[in-house]
């Protein structure tokens, strides 16, 4: 009887080993077999207490074999399974050590400085130097100078972050203004791109650090007309398409006649949304004629030297160029944003 059992357990199992897909699967089979507890092999040597002296000693050699066949049976297809696992492994995971090195990852420049960059090539192509000025400027270059005198309402359309010992974060490029016209003197072309920051409450349209870029050309019989002219060259360069746009009277007390100008709003195409406020319009930048108070300033003769000026929003510009409906994102640092460009 147990010889026809151990037997049968014996062929059995072997057929399971051999048929065993995972490490995992073989290691089930070896409790069940092999197990101290409840382990085939084990109960049936349950039974050989029964037995007689020389039958005992004869069975318990058969049932010492066959667990000698499983264990071995057991440990050659365990290591089948890691041989080929390893196969696997260097068959995926080779490297080709002749191939070049992929070298870093490349970046790619910020939209606001991509767009500063295509403004900065347009304008030097015609005849305009770029300057650059400090972000902490003094109060004169930043306010006296343009016109705007310490009791002057016009400060407080621009809330000043102010520093101490009288100086502030700059809170427009105008500064940049100054510093040409006292650096280089007249006739004069230039512009001055870079950061600036005002106290505001940030919202979809308004950030408290922002770029500007600033433009001047000094003259004889500079006109309005010219202002337009250029003003319109560079919207187009920049959209590449005609954009609409509109002039509206606005006062900076730094030129004389002052202008807002809009463009039809790019991201809703002019029915309204959060970017334009509803209005289907969006404020690009300030311009107008170089007041002669601000000449004077500037040791630059009013009756023999005219010019205009603009300040333009360049964080707005980019957002109409790229259609993107929230100035936050632009500063935010969120890869997921910058990769899309
Ligand atoms: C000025 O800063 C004047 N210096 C511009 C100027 C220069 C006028 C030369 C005349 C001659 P204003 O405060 O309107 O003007 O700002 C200019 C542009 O900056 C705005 O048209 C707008 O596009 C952008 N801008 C203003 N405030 C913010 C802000 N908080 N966030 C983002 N962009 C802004």
């Amino acid at each position: 009887m147990l010889d026809r059992s151990i037997q049968e357990l014996e062929s059995g199992s072997l057929a399971r080993i051999a048929s065993a897909d995972t490490a995992e699967e073989l290691e089930t089979i070896r409790v069940e077999l092999l197990g101290r507890k409840g382990g085939a092999l084990v109960e049936i040597s349950k039974g050989m207490g029964k037995l007689a002296a020389e039958e005992r000693a004869r069975i318990g050699k058969l049932l010492n074999g066959a667990k000698q066949k499983l264990e071995g049976a057991l440990d050659a297809r365990l290591q089948e399974f890691s041989a080929v696992s390893l196969a696997r492994k260097l068959d995926a995971e080779w490297v080709d050590l002749t191939l070049p090195a992929p070298g870093p990852r490349r970046g790619h420049l910020h939209p606001i400085t991509r767009i500063q960059q295509e403004i900065e090539d347009l304008f030097v192509s015609l005849g305009f130097a770029v300057l650059d000025g400090p972000e902490v400027e003094t109060e004169d270059h930043n306010f006296d100078a343009l016109n705007i005198p310490a009791t002057h309402p016009a400060r407080d359309a621009q809330d000043t972050f102010w520093l101490d010992g009288g100086d502030l974060l700059r809170t427009h490029t105008s500064p940049v203004q100054v510093r040409g016209m006292r650096s280089l003197g007249p006739p004069l072309r230039m512009i001055a791109p870079g950061r600036v920051f005002r106290n505001e409450s940030v919202d979809a349209s308004h950030e408290h650090t922002f770029y500007q870029l600033e433009g001047m050309m000094i003259d004889r019989e500079v006109s309005v007309a010219h202002l337009i002219y250029f003003m319109k060259t560079m919207l187009t360069a920049i959209f590449q398409r005609e954009v609409s746009v509109r002039l509206r009277p606005g006062f900076f007390p730094f030129v004389e006649p002052g202008f807002e100008l809009d463009i039809q709003c790019l991201i809703c195409g002019g029915t309204g949304c959060q970017v334009c406020k509803q209005s289907g319009w969006v404020e690009q930048l300030g311009c107008g004629l170089v007041h002669p108070n601000v000449l004077r300033l500037s040791g630059i003769d009013p009756d023999e030297w005219n010019g205009f000026a603009f300040g333009l929003g360049l964080t707005r510009l980019v957002m109409m160029r790229y259609g993107i409906d929230d100035i936050r994102w632009l500063q935010s640092g969120d890869l997921r944003f910058l990769e899309q460009f």
